[in-house]
């Protein structure tokens, strides 16, 4: 027997592999959503080789645009909405896409063909962060095209959570990590760098039971409602109800939620009055909150706008902001249950 060939098959397996045997559960699948999990996660590698030269000089410095929700767009958020872009709009397996970075849908040039699917994206949430060496990390979703042919529309893009047929996160920290869903429990990869393949490090992630942690910005606490403020008094155990737990709050959507996801709690970005333009809080739906949603949801867990699913919203913009609250279902659902009885 040649010694070199492990002797469990089962004891390294690439994400390529995970993903083709997820593929055999569904006999009608061609292969073509199998295909753009593929290229999302070699856009990640692309991506993670830059995020790690970051404090380079030629990488670091904003670009001095500003993007449509009003914030500078740095040289790495421009790279990475690229990446994505570029990995995916000539492969015939997207109507259109959607990015975080711009105002419309993304159009598959006129000489590539379209396809079935939509990939919407956030190319690298929590970018403020980069300076600093603080994780950031992309999120997608991909949802099935509702138009029949032809370029794809709003109406491809604007779908509630509950029509995601896959969603996931990158997260650029001391490793790079994907994280997906395509409905069938939540599975996790780390990048070795030295081989460059993701790894199957964490398969069939459920959120704890017991919470550890709960993150938000209280820089922000008087400008929530009553509703939020006992919320967080609620988990700070100021009543008595639960033992406190612990803050953390890194300010990367991403790396507060992988945090929670892994050890269990609760991240709330609410609606707020510090900004009077964003009174439904800071976070998009399509971009950010509903792909967490459906992960959290396949791994055991809740995400709420306070009054009800993430999932259930029926956007009707591309950059539709939300409340969210995410993690642990007990937790969100305390949250509701404050909100209804405090600010209605
Ligand atoms: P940036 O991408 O502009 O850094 O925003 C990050 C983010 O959308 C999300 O990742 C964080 O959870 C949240 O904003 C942090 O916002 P605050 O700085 O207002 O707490």
């Amino acid at each position: 027997m040649n010694m070199y060939v492990a002797e469990d098959p089962e004891q390294i397996k690439t994400i390529e592999r995970h993903i083709l045997q997820e593929q055999k559960h569904h006999p009608e699948a061609k292969g073509i959503l199998t295909d753009l999990l593929y290229d999302i996660a070699l856009a990640g590698k692309v991506i993670a080789s830059k995020t790690t030269r970051a404090g380079l000089a030629e990488i670091l410095g904003q670009t001095g645009d500003v993007n449509i929700q009003g914030e500078v767009v740095q040289k790495l958020d421009r790279f990475a909405d690229m990446t994505i872009y570029r990995l995916n709009d000539h492969t015939g397996r997207l109507a259109a896409l959607g990015s975080e970075e711009h105002e419309g849908l993304l159009h598959i040039p006129d000489k590539y063909p379209t396809g079935k699917y939509v990939l919407l994206y956030d190319p690298l949430d929590g970018s403020n962060n980069i300076d600093f060496n603080i994780p950031v990390g992309t999120i997608f979703s991909i949802y099935q095209r509702v138009t029949k042919s032809g370029p794809g529309t709003l109406l491809d893009a604007l779908q509630s959570g509950r029509n995601i047929v896959a969603s996931g996160y990158i997260i650029y920290g001391s490793s790079t990590m994907l994280v997906y869903t395509t409905g069938k429990g939540v599975h996790g990869f780390t990048l070795d760098p030295s081989v460059g393949e993701f790894l199957l490090s964490h398969p069939n992630i459920r959120i704890p039971e017991t919470p550890v942690y709960f993150s938000v910005n209280l820089g922000y606490r008087k400008y929530w409602s009553e509703g939020v403020i006992r919320y967080t008094d609620y988990l700070q155990g100021v009543d008595g109800q639960i033992p406190s737990l612990s803050l953390r709050y890194v300010g990367s959507l991403v790396a507060d939620f992988h945090r929670n996801l892994l050890a269990g709690g609760v991240f709330y970005y609410p609606a707020d009055k510090k900004d009077p333009h964003k009174p439904h809080g800071k976070l998009r739906l399509l971009y950010e909150a509903a792909p967490l949603a459906f992960l959290a949801e396949q791994a055991g867990g809740y995400a709420s706008d306070g009054f009800g699913s993430i999932m259930d919203i029926q956007p009707d913009d591309l950059h539709q902001r939300t409340p969210l609250f995410i993690g642990n279902s007990p937790l969100v659902e305390k949250a509701e249950e404050l909100i209804a009885h405090h600010d209605r």
